[in-house]
């Protein structure tokens, strides 16, 4: 355990403290504390684990990669025991394995729950973070570890007038644990991103009446659930470890078996062909398991949009309604996240679902009864803000933290994300991100890429206790090339194009960086692991001085 270096006895000293208590923090305590031998707090704002899993308690909320890769890898025992019901599970299951993992790993007892985290900053004097929290607790630690999450800070649009609706009002990344009835009701939704669609079916089943509010409309594919069989959870189960591996060796952390390198080198009936089984095969099979060229060559996008388009329009039944829902022309295909859906677009063929177009018309202020754009008046009784969050920096801006000279994280990304591999920032020693920005995060299979920075903080840690190391801080000029190969990578994509929330567009003021490694998850982690195999090049480790060394 680490030395209480100052002397400060009312404020103890822990070898880390971790925030968040989902798939980033649960893992991290683990390792550190059952593998390491560490002393470790973790701090949670909720009443129980789950992080993301946790508040997303919407409508239709489920994973979009089957559960069996969408979990836990460390542990075979972990994998042979759980037994998912879904091909995507939905919020509660995964919520529930969660719970499972913190139970068999024993990891509540060192979690602090109700609990949020105001500030953390560095003290150069001592090499240790002094963290408050919302309680008046002050912890010191060696290591803070932000697992806050990518997208867990929501985004809701301040419009005017918009604490004046009288009605219920719901945030679908905040959504209350004893649900909504929507019964009887008329809903108003804003948003149609990837959480909407999942919602808006479910909710029109229930609602009297559904007023959708469509800024952009998206290219939705369908995600194909389906009950797991006891045939298919065998063969998973028979055969884990290489279905492991061919998800490592992927892109997206993820295997897809029907992958061909060029839509243009195709016949226009080898493509339709394509597309057709890629459609049929649900989730993200069109998006990143279809042509390799997808989202590199303009040409090659076009036809899936195109493709993508007719499957809208020969879903809906009324032309201007299917018009409306398809995305134009000068939006590429799957540059913003795609949405997996189911009958989404059949939704708008009902007579209690009405479909707005706040791209012509905004809107421009939140009434009591309702919003009124500037060419209309809607009521309804519940008000629901699916408008998505702010990704990447939100969660971690919430918190005051502060490198050396007292530099708040805030001012040194101000032009957007600096990071070495998403992994650490150049002047916040011995503070580690888990899926950070500039590392491949939610363009790879979260639990897996989870487990990989998890699992190279662990052995970073180890390798400073082994070599008598104190602190680890990233390279200024290490840190400017990872940044500028990030962007290179981003650069040889379609992604840059699009006004997504890979780049913060969706949040006004926010500076404009791709905020994703696009390299590939595979490339990635030969990147970080020949880093750490090589002594963490591109890092400075100070050692133990011997003063500290001698109290
Ligand atoms: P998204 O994908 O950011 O979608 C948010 C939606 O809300 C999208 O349709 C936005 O339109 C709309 N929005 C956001 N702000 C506004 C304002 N001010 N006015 C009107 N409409 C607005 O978030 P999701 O929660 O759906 O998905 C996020 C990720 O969570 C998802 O990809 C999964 O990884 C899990 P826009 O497109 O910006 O015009």
């Amino acid at each position: 355990m680490t030395q209480n270096a100052s002397g400060d006895r009312a404020n103890p000293v822990v070898d880390a403290v971790v925030l968040g208590a989902g798939f980033a923090g649960l893992y991290m305590l683990h390792l550190l504390r059952d593998r390491l031998n560490k002393n470790v707090r973790v701090f949670e704002s909720a009443d129980g684990v789950g992080g993301t899993w946790y508040w997303n308690r919407y409508p239709g909320a489920r994973c979009d990669i089957p559960s069996h890769h969408y979990s836990f890898s460390f542990s075979e025992e972990l994998e042979q025991e759980w037994n998912w019901s879904e091909k995507y599970a939905a919020q509660p299951e995964i919520l529930a394995y969660l719970e499972f993992v913190a139970k068999k790993f024993d990891l509540a007892k060192d979690i602090t729950f109700r609990t949020r985290v105001n500030a953390a900053h560095y003290d150069e004097a001592d090499k240790l973070w002094i963290i408050t929290t919302n309680q008046g607790e002050v912890v010191r630690a060696r290591y803070f570890i932000p697992a806050v999450g990518t997208l867990s800070d929501a985004n809701i649009p301040e419009f005017k007038g918009h604490e004046s609706f009288a009605g219920e009002v719901y945030v679908t990344g905040k959504w209350p644990k004893e649900g909504v009835d929507f019964a009887g009701k008329r809903v108003g939704i804003i948003g149609t991103g990837a959480t909407a669609m999942q919602a808006i079916p479910l909710i029109a089943e229930e609602a009297a009446h559904l007023t959708v509010f469509q800024r952009t409309p998206n290219y939705g594919t369908p995600l194909r659930n389906e009950p797991m069989t006891p045939e298919v959870d065998r063969a998973v189960k028979e055969n884990y470890r290489e279905l492991r591996r061919q998800a490592w060796e992927s892109f997206a952390g993820v295997p897809f078996d029907r992958l061909k390198p060029s839509a243009l080198a195709d016949s226009d009936e080898e493509r339709l062909k394509q597309y057709e089984a890629c459609w049929e095969d649900g989730g993200f099979s069109l998006w990143i398991g279809c042509y390799a060229d997808t989202l590199f060559d303009e040409r090659a996008n076009k036809h899936t949009a195109d493709f993508v388009r007719a499957k809208i329009r020969a879903r809906v039944k009324d032309p201007a309604v299917a018009e409306m829902l398809c995305p134009p022309e000068s939006q590429a295909y799957g540059t913003k996240r795609q949405p997996c859906e189911t009958n989404y677009f059949e939704t708008f063929n009902r007579a209690n679902v009405t479909l707005v177009d706040i791209k012509s018309h905004p809107i421009e202020e939140i009434v009591p009864t309702g919003l009124r754009t500037s060419n209309a008046q809607y009521d309804f009784d519940i008000l629901i803000y699916a408008t998505g969050f702010d990704a990447f920096t939100g969660a971690m801006f919430k918190i005051d933290i502060t490198g050396e000279g007292g530099l708040p994280l805030k001012d040194y990304w101000s032009a957007g994300p600096r990071t070495l591999f998403g992994l650490a920032a150049h002047g916040f020693p011995n503070m580690f991100f888990i899926t950070g920005p500039q590392s491949p995060s939610v363009l790879f299979n979260m639990p897996l890429g989870i487990e990989m920075h998890c699992e190279w903080i662990a052995q970073c840690i180890s390798h400073m206790d082994a070599n008598g190391y104190a602190s680890i801080n990233a390279d200024p000029d290490a840190e400017q090339q990872w940044i500028r190969h990030t962007k290179e990578m981003a650069d040889a994509t379609l992604l840059p194009e699009a006004t997504s929330w890979y780049l913060g567009a969706n949040i006004p003021g926010k500076p404009r960086v791709f905020m994703v490694y696009l390299g590939g998850g595979k490339h990635y982690k030969d990147v970080i692991s020949r880093c750490a195999a090589e002594g963490y090049t591109g890092f400075t480790l100070t050692p133990v001085t011997c003063d500290a060394l001698a109290q």
